[in-house]
């Protein structure tokens, strides 16, 4: 018997991009869901959210349901509700942006509070956005592990731009939701995926990736 592509009964989770204004959210949702950066993407209006399908080590599919916020900001009316029900956060910032790592106290606060009344408590992962400008850095990595062991939070570094540890950051959230463990292997496999697709093709024309792109959909919500 074979493994179903189609198998209907994938889990589907809800995953929520939340960050100041800038720090990348959309590129790094176009960047995992369609294995693009900037150009097909215009600027979020309302809520877009992105349909994804992957699979977890032990054959396991599962499809995120990837949501950015758009022009939400702190204090926003409706960001609650975007956040509510959420099974993954990711908390973002821009690494060359201190105000933006500064701000994810609040945002924190925001997806906690959003959260109190769910039965569901989030996977909150945080994601330091922009490693291709390292010489900007301006918020120091140690800063950024420290937030990430005081609260209990995933730790990742990205690029949306090159694509580095994008996939890798979403299949780490996903598996942690599930209580599934990615080895070594699987993590090592997932950063090489998206780097080696950067060198072979520029990012005007580049074929998208087959594996990657299947089932993608890009969905908008006003
Ligand atoms: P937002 O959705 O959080 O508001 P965007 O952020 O995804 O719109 O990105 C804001 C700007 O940062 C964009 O530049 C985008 O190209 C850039 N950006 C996003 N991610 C990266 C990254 O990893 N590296 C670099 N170098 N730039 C990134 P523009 O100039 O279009 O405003
Ligand atoms: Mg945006």
């Amino acid at each position: 018997m074979s493994d179903s592509e189609e198998d209907s009964q994938d889990r589907q989770l809800k995953i929520v991009v939340v960050g100041d204004g800038a720090c990348g959210k959309s590129s790094l949702a176009t960047r995992f869901a369609q294995e693009a950066f900037g150009k097909q993407y215009k600027q979020t209006i309302g809520l877009d959210f992105f349909l994804k399908r992957i699979s977890l080590p032990g054959n396991l599919n599962v499809t995120l349901q990837v949501w950015d916020i758009g022009g939400q900001t702190l204090g926003g009316k409706m960001l609650d509700k975007y956040v509510y029900g959420a099974h993954g956060v990711l908390l973002v910032y821009d690494i060359t942006n201190f105000q933006s790592f500064e701000n994810l106290e609040d945002w924190f606060s925001m997806v906690k509070k959003a959260n109190e009344e769910s039965d569901v408590q989030p996977v909150i992962s945080l994601i330091g956005n922009k490693i291709d400008l390292e010489h900007m850095r301006t918020v120091k990595a140690d800063k950024h592990q420290r937030f990430c062991q005081e609260n209990g939070l995933i730790s990742q570094f990205v690029s949306a731009k090159t694509g580095d540890s994008v996939f890798l950051c979403f299949q780490k959230v996903a598996a942690e939701i599930l209580g599934v463990k990615l080895n070594k292997a699987e993590i090592e496999q997932s950063q090489r995926i998206v780097k080696a697709e950067l060198v072979d093709y520029p990012q005007d024309e580049g074929p998208i990736r087959q594996e990657n792109s299947q089932q993608s959909k890009i969905c908008s919500v006003q």
